[in-house]
């Protein structure tokens, strides 16, 4: 059961001049973050209405087909992050290479990367959606940012949250210690503290993977998998449930609500690819979230935010949620 805290409706800026009063450039960064936020939510909830839907018939570094609103997302937040002056340089999963002010015009100190539009294949068919972000900080030196600065293990983020385009748009954030959900008050723009503290439960009779791959998966999943679905019949003992919404923020966002286990391994259908998912811009920011509301992050050997990237885009197999259960995958990978 969530619990309560004393987060009730205060403000996002309340909250963030408390907890990140040490660094208000951190603070204004995040504000004009949700502010992007809550202008892309109103579009989702305008769909048809504000043109969002369908595709923009231009690909993405990683080939894949923009929709509309992954580009209109990406540039919404490209241009809040830029007005905000807090910015030394951005990443975005839409964009090939950095976004990095020239030297000499370099402003914030802050490295700011997102996935614009999270489940992208569930924006024309009304499925919850959502922003990710996360900030690292920039080098001290008042060179150029290059790529290389943005390879910083996720241990590093100063900050990563997720804004969740739902039946409420709720904006879910860790800076600090904790991790603050705030609710999209859509008839005033402004962002509201809610009395839940999330908590990943250590234990849980929930998986999350899509099946269709299942003939795909490497030895350890598939066993794993299929003991969950043998049940009480089985090595388990008690029956399991699953949930797959194809929108990475919103399995993990029930997941920190109730618990539960998120599996997008490695699989055979790309074997050189470690995965489909993101470490830069999806594996980092939620495995920061995940792991301070008590629970765990791997790549199925080690914790995600440990890893030491080596290119922006890089793929990486992702396996989050109730500690025993990582904990389990993780070790039936160690010992296979
Ligand atoms: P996207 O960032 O292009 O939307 O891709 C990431 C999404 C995740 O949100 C989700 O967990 C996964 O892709 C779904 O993949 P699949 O379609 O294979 O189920
Ligand atoms: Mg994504």
């Amino acid at each position: 059961m969530p619990a309560q805290s004393a987060l009730t409706h205060r403000t996002l800026a309340g909250y963030l001049e408390a907890e990140a009063a040490h660094d208000g450039g951190l603070a204004a960064l995040i504000l004009a973050v949700a502010a992007a936020c809550a202008q892309i939510s109103g579009l989702v909830a305008r769909g048809a209405l504000s043109g969002v839907l369908g595709v923009a018939g231009t690909e993405n570094v990683q080939g894949e087909t923009q929709k509309t609103l992954d580009v209109l997302a990406n540039t919404i937040l490209i241009k809040a992050a830029d007005a905000s002056g807090q910015v030394a340089a951005i990443a975005s999963e839409e964009e090939d290479d950095i976004l990095a002010f020239p030297e000499g015009e370099r402003r914030g100190r802050h490295l700011l990367l997102f996935d614009p539009l999270d489940g992208s294949s569930n924006i024309d068919v009304n499925v919850s959606i959502g922003t990710i972000f996360s900030v690292l900080p920039a080098p001290s030196a008042a060179h150029t940012v290059t790529a290389a600065d943005f390879l910083q293990p996720g241990r590093r983020q100063l900050a990563a949250g997720y804004a969740l385009y739902g039946p409420q748009t709720t904006l879910v954030l860790t800076i600090g210690e904790e991790v603050a959900t705030f609710t999209l008050d859509p008839a005033t723009g402004q962002w509201l503290g809610t009395d839940i503290v999330l908590k990943v439960s250590p234990s849980t009779r929930e998986f999350a993977i899509n099946m269709s791959n299942r003939r795909h998966w490497a030895e350890p999943v598939r066993a794993y998998i299929d003991d969950c679905l043998a049940g009480k019949d089985g090595v388990r003992g008690k029956d399991f449930n699953m949930r797959w919404i194809a929108s990475m923020v919103a399995d993990v966002h029930r997941i920190l609500n109730r618990g539960g286990v998120f599996l997008y391994p490695w699989d055979a259908r790309e074997p050189d690819r470690a995965g489909k998912l993101r470490l830069m811009y999806e594996a980092n920011p939620l495995g920061l979230i995940v792991e301070r509301a008590g629970g765990a992050a791997t790549d199925a050997t080690m914790p995600i935010l440990d890893i030491q990237p080596t290119s922006l885009h890089q793929r990486v197999a992702v396996v989050l949620g109730s500690v025993e259960e990582v904990a389990r995958v993780t070790e039936a990978h160690r010992a296979a």
